[in-house]
């Protein structure tokens, strides 16, 4: 996969034509996964270059500033995911005042038509664009007409008897239902960061050694006890995580902290993703380190059963 910021970077042949479909795709989740499929095996079957536009930042971050959602993806994760879909071009166009006052029409022409020889456009159910959101289907399908490209609007995926949508899948990890979020993204919800050394009381006084995440994700789960795999080097561990404030000792600041089971080893500075199973129990007050130790054993135990189960697998 190419990825470039213009249509001008891309050193594949486009002479016979692209495929695209076009979106935010926060968390590139169900339905978006829909979409690039949808727009690879057309570009296949049509011999077209198969093209995801995606921006960054998220536009709603430019046109609304700080009052945004925390986001589920990273730019560089959503990448990651969309590249794993094959398409033949990802174009992350740099977001901005000047690409969001284009109209329409101006966006079509400059990027779709002149840039990429668009021959097939793909949207999703609820997509619009451009100068306040006035590009929407029916407007993309005459500009189709007009400019010789085929617009197709592809229905929402439905799971649990509802749209699939980044909205409700940061609604389900925020209220720590992760396992509810996982079947709308179609993975585990993870997030990843760098192990730091946090308050090295979990080895020494407890028996159960943490590692300490800083996490570069904007979103996380709510605060509790979760079954989860912890994935390093490409290698997942069963573990639990604990993701709060350790009211037991009255921390400030809020910890995500992770016990890989059967596990030794010094791994600070290491990168750990940690994908998220399971919330077993809100984070409490323990009467005391014994107390606080027996929660966790139970904890343990709870996750090693729930992690073996073949559904759990990451
Ligand atoms: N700390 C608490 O104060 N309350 C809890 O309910 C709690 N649950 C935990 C569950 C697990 C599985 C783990 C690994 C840790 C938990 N902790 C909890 C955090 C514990 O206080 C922390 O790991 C140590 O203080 C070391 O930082
Ligand atoms: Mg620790």
């Amino acid at each position: 996969m190419e990825l470039v910021t213009l249509p001008e970077e891309i050193t594949r042949d486009l002479s016979s034509g692209s495929c695209v479909t076009i979106g935010n795709f926060d968390g590139v989740h169900k339905g978006h996964r829909k979409l690039i499929d949808t727009v690879v095996q057309k570009a296949r079957r049509d011999d077209l270059a198969s093209v995801v536009i995606t921006f960054d930042p998220h536009p709603l971050r430019v046109l609304v500033g700080d009052h945004t959602p925390p986001f589920i993806t990273v730019a560089k994760r959503k990448i990651e995911l969309i590249e794993s879909l094959g398409p033949d071009v990802a174009m992350q166009m740099r977001f901005n005042r000047a690409l969001a006052d284009l109209t329409p029409e101006e966006f079509v022409r400059k990027y779709l038509v002149d840039g990429l020889n668009i021959k097939a456009l793909v949207v999703g159910y609820d997509y619009s664009f451009g100068k306040g959101r006035s590009g929407n289907f029916e407007m993309l399908k005459s500009l189709g007409e007009k400019y010789g490209f085929s617009a197709r609007r592809l229905d929402p995926v439905i799971v649990d008897g509802a749209i699939v949508s980044s909205t409700r899948i940061r609604d389900l990890i925020k209220s720590g239902e992760v396992w509810n979020a996982s079947s709308l993204l179609g993975r585990l919800y993870r997030v990843s960061g760098e192990v730091i050394h946090g308050m090295d009381r979990g080895g020494k006084l407890l028996g159960f050694p943490t590692a300490n995440l800083r996490i570069h994700n904007e979103l996380h789960p709510a605060t509790g006890v979760y079954a989860v795999w912890a994935e390093l080097n490409g290698v997942f561990h069963q573990a639990v995580a604990n993701i709060g404030y350790n009211p037991t000792f009255g921390n400030d600041d809020l910890s995500v902290e992770v016990h890989i089971l059967d596990f030794d080893a010094d791994i600070y500075g290491s990168q750990l993703s940690v994908h998220f199973v399971q919330r077993l129990r809100p984070e409490k007050k323990f009467d005391g380190l014994d107390a606080l130790k027996e929660g966790i054993r139970a904890d343990t135990a709870l996750a090693r059963r729930l992690l073996d189960e073949p559904e759990a697998r990451p």
